[in-house]
C-alpha cells in the first residue's frame, strides 16, 4: 500500500483535526448501529491521538473495549469519476470504518495503515460522514498479546475485568495516526518496489511497478537532489544505471527523487507516484554488519513512540525533536521497539541517514520463566502464527523501501527457549526472507545462550539484558563479569555478530547519590559504562542500544515510578547525566570502535 501524497495527478485532504467521540462502556454500538445516524452526546476528541491522557476521566484512560469517532467531510466536487480512497495511518489495535453508514472496512493490528476504497460510497461535493469504531482489547491471537482478567469473587464488584498484557507499555488506544483522503485516477499504481545495488560507482535501482490494470504503459525517471535526472526507464520492472551514484551513508543520507508515471491507452499521464531512493548496500558478513561494504557499529536506542498528553499520537514536533536528540548526542541509529513507527517518522530517519531496524509488534511472548509455555492451543497458536506472518508480511510491503530501514526484527523477547519456538520462528524467518532478500533479519533475545533454540535463522544475534537491575540489583561490580561471560557465550554457540539491544537503569531524574545508588542519575550512568567497557573489548559486538531513548508510560504496578524511567533522556526530551557520558563516548568513538583484548576473546570464544 503507498503512502497518501499529493502528486501531479493525485491530491490528499488530511481529515486529522478534531473528531466526536464516545466510549462504549456498555459494548452497544455495534449492536445498535451507531455509525447508521450521527453519534449522540460525544466529546471532543483530536486525531491523531491516544485518547486516553486527553481528558480528566481515569475511566476514559483504563477503558476496555470499542470507543468511536465520527467526522465529516467533503470530497471535492472536481473528485466526480475518480477512485476516492480513506487511508487510516493506525487504528489501535482494531477498527472498521463506515461511510455515511456503509461499512468501508476493517483491520486488525494496531500499529500499520489501512484503507478503504469509497468511491462508491461517498457523494462529491457534499457533506460525507465517516465513523471508525477502534477496539483495544489484546488476546493471544493480537499483537502484542494479552488476555482478559475476570474475577469471580466476592472481593470484585459483578463484571470486573482487567486487560492483561506482558509487555512494559500503556496500552494506549485511538486512532495514532493520520486519516487522509485521496483520490487518483481509476487506472492507478498500486505499488512500486526500489532496491538497490552498487558495482563499483555505478547505482543500480532495481525496480517493479504493480498497476491497477495490466494495459497502461510506465515511465520512470530518477532525479538527484539538485533536481537534474540520473537516470530514466520504461516498462512495469527492470533496473536503472547511476553513473557515479551519491550513496546514501549514515548519517550522511543522499535521496534521489523515483518518479514514476501511468499512462492510458490514449498516452495520457493517468497516474504519478514519487518515492524517496537511497543507494545503498546492507549485508551481513563474518562478524561484520556492512553498509555499503563498510562495516557499520549501532550507536543508539530502542525507542518508544510515547509523549505527554498524545501517548502514542503522531507528533512531528516530537518527531524531529527525536531526530535532534539522536544526532546531538551523536547516535546513528534506533529500534522501532516493539512495533512499526509511522511512516512518517521513517521518511525523518531517510531524510537525516538515521539507521533503523524495523520490529514487528511481537513483544510479550513470554512469561520470563523457562517453565510457562507459551505456544499452546490457547495461548500463541496456529491463529496467532497467522496474524504474526500476516503483519511481517504487511511490514515489509510498508517500509521496504525507506533506505534507512536496513533490518528486521520479527520478534522482542519470545519464549525462544521452548521446542514449539522452532517451527514458530522457522516459518517467519523464512517468510521475512521471501519477502525480503536484501536485509539480514533478527529476533531480539530473552533466554540465555544455551536455552536459546532459534538464534541460527537469523543474522545477527541481538541481546536484551538487565544485570544489576532485574538480576544481582545493585550490584555494580558485577556487570562486567556477566556481560561478557553472557556475549561470548552467545558468539561461542552461535558464532554470529552481536548487538546489545537493550541494557540500561532506570534513572528518575534529579535523583542523586554517590557512590551511585539505584534510581539514580549516578547509577544510570555507571551501570551504562560498565558495558561500554565490555564492548570495547570483544570484536563480534557490533553494536549498543541503550533502553532507552526517553522515559515512557507503562501500565502501573510497584516496579514503575510513573512510568519506565530508563530513559537517558526524560519524557520531555530533557537530558539525564547518562546522556552526556553517551555524547562524548559516541564523539570519541568515531564511526567505529577500536577494540582492546579482541584478539584473546575471540580465541577464548571459539575453544
Ligand atoms: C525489556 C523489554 C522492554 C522493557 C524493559 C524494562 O524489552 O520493553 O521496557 O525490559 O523492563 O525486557 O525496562
Amino acid at each position: 500500500m503507498l503512502f497518501p501524497k499529493d502528486t501531479m495527478t493525485r491530491e490528499i485532504k488530511d481529515l486529522s483535526g478534531i473528531w466526536r467521540f464516545k466510549a462504549d462502556p456498555g459494548n452497544e454500538g455495534r449492536e445498535k448501529k451507531w455509525y447508521k445516524e450521527p453519534l449522540q452526546d460525544t466529546i471532543l476528541m483530536p486525531v491523531p491521538a491516544s485518547y486516553n491522557d486527553i481528558t480528566q476521566d481515569a475511566a476514559l484512560r483504563d477503558h476496555i473495549g470499542d470507543v468511536w469517532y465520527e467526522q465529516t467531510f467533503r470530497v471535492p466536487r472536481t473528485w466526480t469519476g475518480d477512485r476516492i480512497m480513506l487511508w487510516v495511518g493506525s487504528a489501535c489495535h482494531h477498527a472498521a470504518v463506515w461511510v455515511n453508514g456503509v461499512e468501508a472496512a476493517s483491520h486488525k493490528g494496531g500499529f500499520l495503515p489501512f484503507e478503504a476504497d469509497i468511491t462508491d460510497i461517498a457523494l462529491p461535493g457534499q457533506e460525507n460522514r465517516v465513523t471508525i469504531v477502534v477496539n483495544n482489547i489484546l488476546n493471544w491471537q493480537t499483537l502484542p498479546p494479552g488476555r482478559i482478567k475476570t474475577f469471580d469473587d466476592e472481593k470484585h464488584p459483578a463484571g470486573y475485568r482487567v486487560q492483561e498484557y506482558f509487555h512494559d507499555f500503556f496500552n494506549y488506544a485511538g486512532i495514532h495516526r493520520p486519516v487522509k483522503l485521496y483520490r487518483t485516477s481509476r487506472l492507478h499504481i498500486q505499488d512500486v518496489t526500489a532496491t538497490a545495488d552498487v558495482q563499483g560507482g555505478t547505482g543500480i535501482v532495481h525496480y517493479t511497478v504493480e498497476c491497477s490494470r495490466p494495459e497502461g504503459e510506465v515511465r520512470l525517471r530518477l532525479v538527484d537532489e539538485a533536481g537534474i535526472e540520473a537516470a530514466a526507464g520504461k516498462g512495469s520492472s527492470g533496473h536503472l544505471r547511476v553513473e557515479n551514484a551519491r550513496l546514501w551513508k549514515p548519517l550522511q543520507a543522499y535521496l534521489y527523487t523515483l518518479h514514476v508515471e501511468l499512462l492510458g491507452p490514449d498516452g495520457q499521464l493517468a497516474d504519478h507516484y514519487q518515492l524517496q531512493v537511497g543507494i545503498r548496500t546492507v549485508k551481513v558478513e563474518g562478524t561484520r554488519f556492512l553498509i555499503n561494504g563498510e562495516p557499520f557499529y549501532f550507536k543508539g536506542f530502542g525507542k518508544h513512540e510515547d509523549s505527554d498528553i498524545k501517548g502514542k499520537g503522531l507528533d512531528q514536533a516530537v518527531n524531529v525533536k527525536d531526530m535532534n536528540l539522536l544526532k546531538w548526542i551523536n547516535a546513528n541509529s534506533f529500534r522501532t521497539s516493539h512495533y512499526p513507527y509511522a511512516e512518517e517518522l521513517l521518511d525523518l530517519a531517510d531524510r537525516e541517514g538515521i539507521v533503523v531496524i524495523g520490529e514487528v509488534p511481537a513483544v510479550g511472548f513470554t512469561f520470563f520463566n523457562y517453565n510457562d509455555k507459551v505456544y499452546t492451543p490457547d495461548q500463541a497458536n496456529d491463529e496467532t502464527l497467522a496474524h504474526h506472518l500476516e503483519v511481517l508480511s504487511d511490514l515489509i510491503a510498508r517500509d521496504k523501501n525507506h533506505a534507512s530501514v536496513v533490518m528486521w526484527s520479527l520478534a522482542n523477547e519470545a519464549a525462544t527457549f521452548q521446542e514449539e519456538a522452532v517451527p514458530y520462528f522457522k516459518e517467519l524467518a523464512d517468510t521475512a526472507r521471501r519477502l525480503d532478500p536484501q536485509r539480514p533479519i533478527t529476533i531480539v533475545q530473552w533466554p540465555l545462550p544455551d536455552k536459546c533454540k532459534v538464534a541460527q535463522f537469523f543474522d545477527i544475534i541481538c541481546v536484551n539484558r538487565y544485570y544489576s537491575w532485574y538480576q544481582d540489583p545493585g550490584a555494580l561490580e558485577l556487570v562486567e563479569h556477566q556481560v561478557e561471560w553472557e556475549l561470548t557465550n552467545w558468539f561461542r554457540n552461535f558464532q554470529k555478530p552481536v548487538i546489545m539491544t537493550e541494557y540500561g537503569a532506570d534513572a528518575i531524574a534529579g535523583f542523586h547519590q554517590d557512590p551511585p545508588a539505584m534510581f539514580t542519575e549516578e547509577y544510570q550512568q555507571e551501570l551504562l559504562t560498565r558495558y561500554h567497557n565490555v564492548f570495547d573489548r570483544l570484536d563480534f559486538v557490533i553494536g549498543e542500544h541503550v533502553w532507552a531513548f526517553a522515559d515512557f508510560a507503562t501500565k502501573q504496578g510497584i516496579t514503575r515510578i510513573n512510568g519506565n524511567k530508563k530513559g537517558v533522556f526524560t519524557r520531555q526530551r530533557q537530558p539525564k547525566a547518562a546522556a552526556q557520558m553517551l555524547r562524548r563516548r559516541w564523539a570519541e568513538m568515531g564511526e567505529y570502535p577500536v577494540k582492546t583484548g579482541a584478539a584473546e576473546i575471540i580465541a577464548g570464544a571459539e575453544k
